[in-house]
């Protein structure tokens, strides 16, 4: 695609009237705005769990499925969109699809907050079954409307997916969108262009990302007939396989589409390029392959599941995690070896979040360990690795991107280095609370715990609101910065 074909595109957005530019700060805004909201849920929780706070244990599993089916929706929709921004570029794509999935998610998510924070619809953002049908204390229709919210998020992203995969098929085709030119000469193009690493990301997470939306589907679709005919025959294993297809499978495509945002984004603060090589082609394609089979690792517990998913469900999470967690970070810190990196607030929360994925990533694969999962099942352990991945890890990439895409190029202040460790020390005294109470066997979604949670959720209390001012404070100084930069210039895609 020669490039002013592309620049053109660019210019003028599409005939909805909207630049790309605009959409992604939209977006960017409604996410950063969301996950404010959801934060200070969060810190409600914790603060109930310490009996800091009285909430009733109904409003408290409300506000529990809000923030775990909020935060999730809002992640996905964050890191899609910001893998997008770099991929329109590389795959000429159009601006109006991109609208499409916006309001797909933001209406599912609007629904399932209507179906929560109006109906009372309370059983955990996994909403397992039979439990959405048996709490007594919400409402049918909030059921049926938090399904009709998680349907549409569901939608949103198939609709990115399928849009991007169809510009790499455009492009490159999907051998070639994996580098898998890189290990087979025969695949070669003439022009000997070779797909760069953030294609070879988002062919994974659009294939990935169209059979979990399409579980999740089927899933939705299947709890919507029981809804409205409760004869309808459920199976509930079946439905808690699907349920974990989809759910893990979503949740864990954000840090897919993060380290595609990585690999467009870090060359810009190291000035080198990142460039693709058979390990890559190799490690994309095994994630690609093994990620839709690490759900069963929810299922331990499970004595009616089948012996073999249960062994291939613990192997596939390592099959699964490794490679592209390992090229991904080994080609991070090569990147930034000898270079002269420019430690701007976006270089620094792309390496910090690194980092949040490997610790994460190390206590999600110990939960998925067998024998560990035996005493770890289901305890604070549990919220403690995700955690550390979504919050210090897909969080802190966003934050990255934010400030890439704001221009923010300034080194950083005296006040924006505070605000960043404020930020990091709340983070991590918070995490830390989750994992103590994981080792003490705290389990995980009560609204009243056992001791020592609730002392535990005290000081977690207190991390979670220092974590809170330094990310409004570093997300505020973001802005102003990149207002004072303009923020109308647009860079160059490495
Ligand atoms: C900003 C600060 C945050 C705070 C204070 C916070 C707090 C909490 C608390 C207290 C729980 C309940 C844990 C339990 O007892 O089981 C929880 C659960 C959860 N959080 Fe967060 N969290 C934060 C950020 C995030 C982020 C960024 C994400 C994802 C991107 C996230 C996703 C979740 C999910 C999926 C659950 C599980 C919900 C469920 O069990 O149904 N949280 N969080
Ligand atoms: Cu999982």
């Amino acid at each position: 695609m020669p490039t002013e074909q592309m620049g053109a595109v660019d210019l003028h957005g599409g005939d909805v009237g909207v630049t790309p530019r605009w959409m992604v700060g939209v977006s960017l805004v409604i996410g950063f705005g969301l996950i404010f909201f959801l934060g200070m849920v969060g810190g409600v929780m914790k603060a109930a769990q310490g009996n800091l706070v009285h909430l009733s244990p109904s409003t408290f599993y409300a506000l529990l499925t809000l923030h775990g089916d909020g935060m999730i929706s809002t992640v996905v929709l964050l890191t899609a969109v910001a893998h997008w921004y770099f991929l329109r570029r590389l795959l000429n794509l159009r601006v109006e699809v991109l609208v499409f999935a916006v309001l797909a998610i933001v209406w599912g998510l609007v629904a399932a907050a209507v179906a929560i924070l109006i109906g009372g619809f309370g059983p955990g953002w996994t909403f397992l079954y039979p439990l959405p049908f048996i709490g007594n204390t919400w409402p049918v229709w909030s059921t049926g409307l938090f399904f009709f919210g998680v349907l549409f998020v569901g939608i949103g992203f198939a609709i990115f997916c399928l849009d991007i995969l169809a510009g790499i098929i455009r492009e490159y085709g999907v051998l070639n969108g994996l580098a898998l030119d890189t290990i087979f000469p025969r695949l070669r193009r003439a022009d000997g262009k070779v797909a760069p690493p953030t294609v070879i990301a988002a062919t994974m997470v659009s294939i990935d990302g169209i059979l979990t939306a399409a579980a999740g589907t089927v899933l939705v679709v299947d709890l919507l007939a029981h809804w409205a005919m409760p004869h309808f025959p459920v199976d509930p294993l079946w439905i808690k396989n699907l349920t974990y297809f989809f759910g893990h499978t979503i949740a864990n495509l954000t840090i897919y589409l993060s380290a595609g945002v990585i690999y467009a984004a870090l060359p810009h603060y190291t000035g080198r390029p990142w460039h693709t090589n058979r390990v890559y082609a190799i490690s994309w394609t095994t994630s690609l392959l093994f990620v839709p089979w690490a759900w069963p690792h929810h299922l331990y517990m499970d004595f009616v599941q089948a012996p073999w998913l249960q062994i291939f469900g613990e192997a596939s999470t390592y099959i699964a995690t490794i490679p592209a967690a390992v090229v991904t970070i080994f080609g991070a810190l090569l990147l930034v070896y000898r270079s002269e990196m420019r430690w701007r607030i976006g270089s620094t929360f792309f390496m910090a979040g690194l980092l949040g994925w490997l610790v994460g990533g190390v206590a999600a694969m110990i939960d998925a360990t067998i024998p560990f999962n035996e005493v770890l099942h289901n305890t604070l352990w549990v919220p403690a690795h995700f955690h550390t991945y979504l919050l210090g890890g897909v969080f802190l990439f966003v934050i990255g991107f934010a400030s890439y895409f704001a221009g923010d190029d300034a080194p950083p202040t005296r006040l924006t280095k505070t605000f960043e460790w404020v930020f990091f020390i709340g983070m991590i005294g918070f995490l830390a609370m989750f994992y103590a109470g994981g080792i003490e066997g705290v389990p995980r979604r009560e609204a009243v715990q056992p001791v020592p949670g609730p002392l535990l959720a005290v000081i977690g209390t207190a991390f979670a609101a220092v974590l809170l001012i330094g990310m409004t404070g570093l997300l505020i100084e973001i802005f102003r910065r990149g207002q004072r930069n303009g923020a109308t210039h647009e860079r160059e895609v490495t």
